[in-house]
């Protein structure tokens, strides 16, 4: 019995040598350790010896045993090593590779726009008040000097939401709310946001653009004040260099009213087609608060003045950028917005 131990040891370790998987080495221990195993059946055997043998016998039993454990063990961790081995070679990665450009978003150009805008009022002391986009006829027509069926409405195609209701044709109406708000403090506000217009769209003209209009209210604000205001916004946003000029026009909310236009950023002046061979570009329309719409604005207008101007944003970006076409705006095309 001591001989058959002897060979199965030696027939084991050599079998072992050979294991190179965890599925071998599972039938491997099955075989020889297992409970139906080749060195278990034999040491059932040991019984059936004579006594005086099975002391000597039964130790080189378990020395045999604790053996091939210690070398299931040994092959066991090997193994596992040598797997490890495999994977982290299969799944290396080169970590001095350069990582994946993030695409890295910006500014909507209507924003940087807006942004520039809110730069130089905000010098000049104005605050930024934000409004409410679904309005009143009241506020949007009627309190800016615009009854029912006057014909000043018909300046403004209008998207109705009900006979009372509307998407705010421009960001006036909130200038209203800004003076009752106010009142009877002065006024230094610009108001900038979304306006709707019941339209076609175009390549010139959305259904949806945004404005920024501006309103100051107070004792001896005049025509001059609204000059030199739109002075200093034209050169710092078109250039030191740009020269403007006022022209009389009409609006329902200001009496007198005027267009503010710079000479023409392409040209110089001289004509071409963006300025119409006129040499000017008209980039707001202002004038002094008419005294009906201070009154609904709460401030009594043989005390108060003011002038207000209103202005597109699309247009002067459209003009700087080279854009061609309004609709690229809002059409949600990330190659038209990677570019500017
Ligand atoms: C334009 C012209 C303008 C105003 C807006 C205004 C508001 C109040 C009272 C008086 Cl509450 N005026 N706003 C005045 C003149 C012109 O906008 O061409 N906008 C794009």
């Amino acid at each position: 019995m001591l001989e058959q131990l002897r060979s199965l040891e030696e027939e084991a370790l050599a079998a072992l040598a050979a294991v190179n998987d965890p599925e071998a080495l599972k039938e491997w221990r099955v075989r020889y350790l297992g409970r139906r195993g080749a060195l278990t059946t034999l040491m059932r055997g040991l019984g059936k010896l004579p006594p005086e043998e099975r002391p000597q016998v039964g130790q080189a039993a378990n020395r045999v045993k604790r053996a091939l454990e210690e070398a299931f063990a040994e092959r066991e961790a090997a193994i596992k090593a040598a797997e490890l081995e495999a994977q982290l070679a299969a799944e290396a990665v080169d970590v001095t590779l350069p990582g994946r450009p993030v695409a890295l978003g910006r500014l909507h150009p209507t924003t940087q726009s807006l942004r520039r805008i809110y730069e130089i009022f905000s010098d000049m002391g104005f605050q930024i008040y934000d409004a409410r986009e679904v309005e009143y006829d009241e506020y949007n027509f009627g309190l800016l000097n615009m009854p029912p069926h006057h014909p000043a409405r018909d300046m403004w195609d209008t998207f109705w939401i009900n006979d009372r209701v509307l998407l705010r044709t421009h960001t006036s109406p909130g200038q209203i709310h800004a003076m009752r708000e106010f009142y009877p403090n002065p006024i230094r506000v610009i108001l900038p946001g979304k306006c709707y217009r019941y339209e076609q769209v175009t390549a010139r003209s959305e259904f949806m653009f945004y404005q920024v209009e501006g309103l100051v209210v107070g004792r001896n604000i005049t025509m001059a004040d609204l000059k030199g205001t739109m002075e200093n916004f034209v050169r710092r946003m078109y250039g030191g260099e740009r020269r403007m000029r006022l022209r009389g026009s009409y609006f329902p909310f200001t009496e007198p009213s005027v267009e503010v236009d710079v000479d023409c950023v392409l040209c110089g002046g001289k004509g071409c087609r963006v300025c119409k061979y006129t040499g000017w570009l008209e980039v707001a329309g202002a004038g002094m608060v008419h005294p009906i719409v201070l009154r609904n604005g709460g401030y009594d207008p043989d005390e108060f003045t003011g002038y207000a101007f209103g202005m597109g944003v699309e247009r002067p970006a459209m003009l700087k950028y080279r854009i061609d076409d309004i609709r690229y705006f809002y059409s949600n095309d990330p190659r038209f917005l990677a570019q500017i």
